[in-house]
């Protein structure tokens, strides 16, 4: 049998976390022979609700579910984690500048990485989903330098699993017959969403998904807004923001990068940027990458045109941004 293995969920008694830690403890994430224990972590103020959530977690009785944490110290939380899932955060509230948002996001994000670089398994593997999710990532590597840059990662796979289900809504086929779309940059409403290298399995083969649908106005402007607003959309009809299809994609985001993605397809994942595509270096930056015995490569050489481009460069620019708005908080 296998060893199991330790996966770390921050904010576990939130929303998201209510959704994910059921899944992983199903064997979604990593898989239906991997044991797992769960390790969740929320603030004092959520303790009672996170005991709640582990007294479920027993009651569930999952046969994969070797041991529960549930803890308001993030030492004990972080020790020995394999995988970490970063779902805690502080929520923009009404009135609230953005500057103070982004500091007390980074001031977590900081004490976060100093408890993961010093607690964790070596090669532990981290995935930030709660927002800002690619600065709060970056400000994670900042300040756990020896954690590889290669192993910290922010979720854009909801975005990118949006762009696949808009596409298989639009041409009625089977959404898993939709590959290769790419989320590019920032996981906010600058993020850009791109169908020029997606396809679609027919029974002729495999067809450009812009053949297919035949409506670049579409493509270029309904499909795109329609992507980038669908956090906001989907929180007007729940009067909650996304959680159940947030906590899916974080599970395909891990088991696509620990287990490997199929042939011929590649995903979305917030990865820390080296300049690919001219895309700004040394931020978070979306990407479409392969993953390979545990590790990322971003799929080079994708021809990207003149309306992309632009799109490439606002969501980056913004980055920069919040990138430079994260280190004022700093000082
Ligand atoms: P909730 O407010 O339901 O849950 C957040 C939990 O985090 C709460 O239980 C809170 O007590 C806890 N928390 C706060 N500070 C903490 C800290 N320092 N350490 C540990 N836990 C802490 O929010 P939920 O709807 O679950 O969303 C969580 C985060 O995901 C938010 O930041 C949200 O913006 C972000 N999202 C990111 C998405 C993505 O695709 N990257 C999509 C979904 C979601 O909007």
């Amino acid at each position: 049998a296998k060893e199991p293995v330790r996966v770390l969920v921050t904010g576990a008694a939130g929303q998201i976390g209510y959704a994910l830690v059921p899944m992983i403890a199903r064997g979604v994430m990593l898989g239906a022979d991997q044991p797992v224990i769960l390790h969740m972590l929320d603030i004092p103020p959520a303790a009672e609700a996170l005991n709640g959530v582990k007294m479920e977690l027993v009651d569930a009785a999952f046969p994969l579910l070797k041991g529960v944490v549930a803890t308001t110290d993030v030492v004990e939380a972080c020790t020995g984690v394999n995988i970490a899932v970063m779902v805690g955060g502080f929520p923009r509230k009404e009135g609230m500048e953005r500057k103070d948002v982004m500091s007390k996001n980074v001031s977590i994000y900081k004490s976060q990485a100093t408890a993961l670089e010093q607690h964790a398994a070596p090669n532990c593997k981290v995935l930030v989903v709660a927002n800002p999710a690619n600065t709060n990532a970056l400000i994670l590597k900042e300040f756990a330098p020896s954690i590889p840059a290669k192993n910290i990662t922010c979720l854009t796979r909801l975005d990118h699993n949006r762009a696949l289900g808009q596409i298989s809504e639009k041409l009625n086929v089977q959404v898993s017959d939709v590959k290769n779309v790419i989320i590019w940059g920032n996981h906010s409403s600058t993020q850009y969403p791109d169908v020029n290298h997606a396809t679609v399995k027919t029974p002729s083969g495999e067809k450009p998904v812009r053949e297919l649908v035949k409506d670049d106005a579409w493509l270029n402007g309904e499909f795109i807004t329609t992507v980038q607003q669908r956090g906001a959309a989907i929180i007007k009809a729940r009067k909650l923001s996304s959680a159940l299809s947030a906590a899916s994609a974080a599970c395909d985001h891990i088991r696509d990068w620990v287990l490997g993605t199929p042939e011929g397809t590649w995903v979305s994942m917030g990865v820390y940027s080296d300049g690919s595509y001219n895309a700004p270096a040394g931020v978070i930056y979306s990407f479409p990458v392969t993953c390979r015995n545990g590790e990322w490569t971003i799929v080079q050489g994708l021809a990207i045109d003149e309306f992309s481009r632009k799109k490439l460069d606002l969501t980056g620019a913004e980055l920069t941004e919040e990138k430079e708005l994260a280190y004022s908080c700093l000082s």
